[in-house]
């Protein structure tokens, strides 16, 4: 297993978010990857690679140009410590501008990129430890902690070489990447989320949301209540391995978020650390080409043992197929 990770994250990190009206903390810390790749090179489980770069032009294929120009832009004039919320580019209040927010933003869709195209070149697996997160990322909106949709650029670039399904598993909607593919037939979307009408991102993510156009039967959403346990949230996952495997997929993208863990600060179902290894290996099971893309998960003592696990389930059932 290919793994696919770059420490320019760094240049990104906010000092805080406004919620309620107020300054608080950024629960998405640099410190997240820290936990993860420390637990990753303890366990060996892959060969650890930078990513190379790509040209603009894949994120042009889901971010308005003026968005991505903007960004470049705003965060060169920032001055450091600053940090801006561009109102006509923001979904909300939790995705601050700072000076090294695009070059961060632009590593991480690097690191989606470079394991798509190891994907391509025949790796049947590849984690993209990609940071910041991208799911909540939209056509010319940045929001949720995401600036460019990683998971969302991957899909399109697969999509050139044939069918792809996204399953997103992090315990928000992922409302960028439902709204990039939301009119299509040949990128199939599946979400397990808690129900918008309780948690972010609040305004999609329910379950009459199907599709349109020819994409009509083509965006899934399993919105879950807060307290679903191990076993009520496989049965939701097997339902979503069998919609995929009715697609037959070339591809699979997971949009792989951690923050449905129990004891997440932000999210968090009733699942436990053990059953992140049986919901890899069920995902595994499927046999497709699969690149798994980091997108949630706040809780930085056990980060990196919840994908570890995830990881080591996926990789013992996959096997190289
Ligand atoms: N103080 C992702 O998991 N809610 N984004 C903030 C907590 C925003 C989550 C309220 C949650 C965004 C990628
Ligand atoms: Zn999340």
């Amino acid at each position: 297993m290919n793994i696919i990770y770059s420490d320019l994250h760094l240049a990104h990190q906010p000092n805080y978010e406004i919620y309620d009206g107020r300054r608080s903390a950024y629960p998405e810390v640099a410190a997240r990857v820290d936990s993860i790749i420390t637990e990753l090179r303890r366990l060996g489980i892959g060969r650890i690679t930078k990513p190379t770069h790509f040209p603009l032009r894949h994120i042009y294929a889901v971010h308005q140009k003026q968005y991505v120009d903007f960004l470049r832009q705003c965060s060169k004039n920032l001055a450091n410590n600053e940090e801006l919320y561009p109102s006509y580019f923001i979904s909300d209040t939790y995705a601050p501008l700072t000076p090294g927010t695009f070059k961060a933003s632009l590593t991480a869709v690097d690191c989606a990129l470079s394991g798509a195209q190891k994907i391509l070149s025949g790796q049947p697996i590849v984690y993209s430890l990609c940071r910041p997160p991208g799911h909540h990322a939209a056509h010319h909106t940045m929001g949720g902690y995401c600036y460019f949709n990683n998971a969302a650029i991957a899909a399109e670039f697969l999509a050139n070489h044939g069918s792809v399904a996204i399953l997103d598993i992090d315990f928000h909607h992922g409302n960028g990447t439902q709204a990039a593919f939301y009119n299509r037939r040949d990128v199939l979307y599946l979400s397990i989320h808690a129900d918008p009408a309780q948690r972010y991102p609040y305004s999609s993510g329910f379950s009459d949301e199907c599709g349109s156009g020819p994409g009509e039967g083509f965006n899934f959403n399993y919105p879950l209540d807060l307290a679903t346990t191990n076993s009520q949230y496989l049965a939701v996952l097997d339902s979503c391995l069998s919609e995929i495997k009715k697609f037959n997929p070339d591809f699979l993208v997971v949009s792989a978020g951690f923050d449905t863990f129990i004891h997440d600060p932000i999210g968090g179902f009733a699942l436990t650390q053990d059953v992140y290894r049986e919901i890899g290996a069920r995902i595994g099971s499927l046999k497709l080409p699969t690149l798994i893309i980091q997108e949630g998960g706040y809780n930085v003592e056990y980060l990196g043992k919840l994908i570890g696990n995830f990881l080591s389930g996926f990789k013992l059932n996959q096997g190289s197929f």
